[in-house]
């Protein structure tokens, strides 16, 4: 009765999710747990412009990421990583890519502690609504996201084409460029593979038959019972015979039809380091608590300033996410609208030179929920993100911050 009860529960939830599509919004980074978010990777001052293009026309990705300091000691130390678009699969092209001002065509290698600016151009294949991130995949970790944007791409008058110029001078269309030629080899090699496994399996009792043929030792055909016939031995030969011949010919094709050729290149390398290490602000405390309820999160900070000039507290930068100590146009300017929010600083005055002040920041924002962006059951209560301070002339100091987090859940008045 109770597993009836369940199943017909457990249907209908289905049939209410079901029935209730919603655009899939997230690229499943709200799965990730949220120290792989908070503690690896910061992306800040990301702009993803135009919102609508036409196939064929660009788009361009900039911004910045820090790899923290904080990068947690159960994964693997950062080092070899490439900055991407992540898009719904290959619906645009990406033509061009810079880091800290450097063409970069592949994978760089990365450090702690390391700030990168990143430019990237791609141009839109396919017709559709496409929800663009930058991300850093890095080897051994996976795919870090940074905030997305919703891109359309329309419909152009002329289908999408992608010249490239060889060394050679000749120009070809990437889109289009060896396409029916691949599909075709491609087939011919999986035709053999078919006739080989359809072979052993439809008219031959090898699969069928398990029960017996696995009590047969690996090279014994087993003629007394006909498991391997020598007619058998002939059909294999053929087409392993035809597998070679097509290599054979495969080899001398491309010989013949392509005799300027290039390996295939690999260029990795450590993105010069273009931003100051030193820092004005230094965070000698800090605390912080979460209150689920509200979304709530507060940090108590202490903050001394070594440097010379005043310097005002103007974001937080935690994953993804921007929260600003500003107005309307500050956010706008902060990143994608989704991904930014709100952060009142208490006091809102400026920390003088060779002084120490105490800062509570206080942050409301369902960001924190729908990103996964807080840790409320992990074994580490603990978030980082990055401290934006300003001083008058605009100088910025970005200073990483790292807290243990107390959630306010388990405090008496919330206790049933
Ligand atoms: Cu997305």
């Amino acid at each position: 009765m109770r597993v009836r009860f369940l199943a017909v529960l457990s249907a209908a939830l289905f049939l209410l999710t079901a029935a209730h599509p919603t655009r899939a919004f997230a690229h499943g980074e709200a799965a990730d747990e949220p120290f792989l978010k908070d503690l690896t990777v910061a992306f800040y001052d990301v702009h993803i412009s135009p919102s609508t293009i036409k196939v064929g026309d660009p788009v361009t990705i900039t911004g910045t990421l820090k790899i923290l300091e904080t990068w947690p000691y159960t994964l693997d130390p950062p080092q070899t990583a490439y900055i991407t678009p992540v898009v719904p699969g290959p619906v645009f092209a990406l033509v061009d890519r810079e880091v800290n001002g450097t063409t970069t065509p592949g994978s760089i290698l990365i450090d702690k502690g390391g700030t990168y600016h990143f430019k990237m151009v791609m141009r839109g294949r396919h017709v559709g609504d496409w929800h663009v991130h930058p991300g850093i995949a890095i080897q051994g970790t996976g795919t870090l996201i940074g905030p997305g944007e919703w891109v359309k791409v329309e419909p152009a008058a002329e289908p999408f084409k992608m010249d490239v110029t060889l060394l050679t001078g000749q120009t070809v269309n990437l889109e289009h460029y060896g396409g029916s030629f691949v599909w075709w080899w491609s087939f011919a090699g999986f035709i053999i593979g078919m006739i080989w496994m359809v072979y052993w399996t439809v008219p031959k009792r090898t699969v069928t038959r398990l029960a017996v043929t696995t009590q047969i030792p690996v090279n014994d055909d087993a003629p007394d019972i006909g498991l391997i016939t020598p007619r058998d031995h002939m059909w294999m030969d053929l087409l392993a015979g035809a597998t070679i011949a097509m290599l054979v010919i495969g080899w001398i094709y491309m010989a013949v039809k392509f005799p300027v050729r290039l390996p295939q290149q690999t260029v990795r390398f450590s993105p010069e380091v273009i931003d100051s290490t030193s820092h004005s602000a230094q965070v000698m405390k800090a605390a912080s608590t979460y209150d689920d309820k509200t979304d709530t999160l507060l940090i108590n900070l202490t903050v001394r300033n070594n440097g010379t000039a005043p310097l005002n507290l103007k974001q937080y930068i935690m994953a993804m996410a921007t929260f600003v100590n500003g107005d309307k146009a500050e956010q706008a300017k902060a990143g994608p609208v989704h991904y930014v929010g709100q952060m009142q600083v208490e006091p809102d005055a400026a920390v003088p030179p060779g002084q120490t002040a105490k800062l509570q920041l206080k942050i409301s924002s369902p960001l924190f929920d729908e990103e996964r962006l807080i840790p409320l059951h992990d074994p580490q209560e603990r978030i980082a993100g990055l401290l934006r301070f300003a001083d008058p002339q605009g100088h910025e100091d970005l200073v990483t911050l790292k807290t243990d987090l107390e959630p306010t859940e388990f405090r008496p008045q919330y206790l049933p």
